[in-house]
């Protein structure tokens, strides 16, 4: 593995180097590879996009991050929930969403997934288990909770992961969800994608425990500490805490570590930030370690792993396209679609 900046090290003690776990099927890694190239394809291309201003909206590239919403997906099934936040995409991606329909999605387009109204930071794609993305930092705890509440209720052995951020942990809902959700024994696991950041505010300047799994202490539950750089460590934790949940053993706090690659949202320069931290952050990048380990473990060959990217890399330009030149605005008779469940608009 490249060196790793002194910071890198005290940021991330895990880091290490990749090691797939034993049994882990090579159909398994390689659509792990196959996903995170395409989360980073498909952010890749939103923010150059957005700078252009094709697509609507504010964006949050999920860049550097793809390891854990692909990890974390790859250990549950179509059947299970995810809850996601303002950087949504690699986890809407990872649960499996329509690339088109997304990319329809950000344009504004009416045969997006939300029909144009949800864009980057609402997506959601209820038929896959991606019960939004959400605009509003930790409200998306309690959405994790009640599906996981029903999965008691009806007790069909499905469970539900929260991804949120470092900074959605000083939320007064996040105490709340993480309580109910211990007391209740509920099949919830609360991922934290701690990257060290909240806008421009440094986790340490906010929060005098860094380690933030070890609250799961206050809580009566496990936590869990891994490299969210990862792609492996993340789904090994996440499936062990899944397993548990699913066998009635309650929630799992983990703490997913990585640092922020790129800016807060897509035009983010970042120039509140030491620029020799956010060159570092690249040695870590966990497309790259993927595809390292893959051809040095002779899992695939070199050419293998180029193919399954540019695959990757083309199935988000097919669904650039569509959404560009194949879709079209939203009538505007449908204004008031979709807003209440039962249809009814009062004015
Ligand atoms: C309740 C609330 N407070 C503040 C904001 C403004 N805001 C948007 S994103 C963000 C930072 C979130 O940081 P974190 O949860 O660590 O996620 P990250 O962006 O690092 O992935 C803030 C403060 C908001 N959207 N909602």
């Amino acid at each position: 593995m490249k060196n790793i900046c002194k910071n890198m090290k005290t940021l991330l003690p895990g880091l290490k180097p990749l090691k797939a776990p034993s049994g882990l099927s090579k159909k398994k890694q390689e659509d792990m590879l196959y996903k995170m190239c395409a989360i980073r394809a498909f952010d890749s291309r939103v923010k150059e996009l957005w700078m252009a201003s094709e697509i609507y909206g504010l964006a949050h590239a999920y860049i550097g991050a793809e390891a854990i919403a692909v990890g974390a997906c790859e250990a549950i099934t179509k059947d299970d929930f995810i809850s996601s936040t303002h950087r949504g995409h690699g986890h809407t991606l990872a649960k499996g969403a329509d690339t088109k329909a997304m990319m329809a999605e950000l344009f504004g387009k009416y045969e997006g997934l939300n029909r144009g109204k949800g864009g980057s930071m609402h997506i959601a794609d209820v038929d896959i288990g991606m019960l939004g993305a959400t605009g509003i930092v930790g409200s998306g705890m309690p959405h994790a909770l009640g599906a996981a509440l029903s999965s008691d209720v009806l007790d069909n052995g499905t469970v539900a992961i929260c991804f949120h951020g470092d900074g959605g942990t000083n939320q007064g809902v996040w105490h709340e969800t993480i309580n109910m959700a211990a007391a209740w024994n509920l099949p919830v696991i609360f991922l934290i994608e701690n990257n060290q950041y909240a806008i421009a505010t440094k986790l340490e300047w906010v929060t005098k425990e860094q380690d933030l799994y070890k609250r799961a202490i206050g809580y009566g539950i496990e936590g869990v500490q891994v490299d969210g750089f990862n792609v492996f460590d993340v789904y090994s934790a996440v499936k062990k805490a899944v397993d548990k949940a699913r066998k009635g053993g309650g929630p799992t706090l983990i703490e997913a570590r990585y640092l922020r690659i790129l800016g807060h949202f897509v035009a983010d320069d970042q120039a509140y930030r030491d620029q020799g931290e956010i060159s570092d952050c690249w040695t870590a990048d966990p497309v790259e370690r993927l595809k390292e380990y893959l051809v040095d473990s002779e899992t695939f060959s070199q050419a293998k792993v180029d193919k399954i990217e540019q695959t990757a890399k083309d199935e988000i330009e097919a669904a650039v396209e569509y959404a560009r030149n194949e879709c079209t605005e939203p009538p505007a008779d449908t204004l008031y679609d979709d807003i209440y469940a039962n249809g009814e608009v009062i004015i």
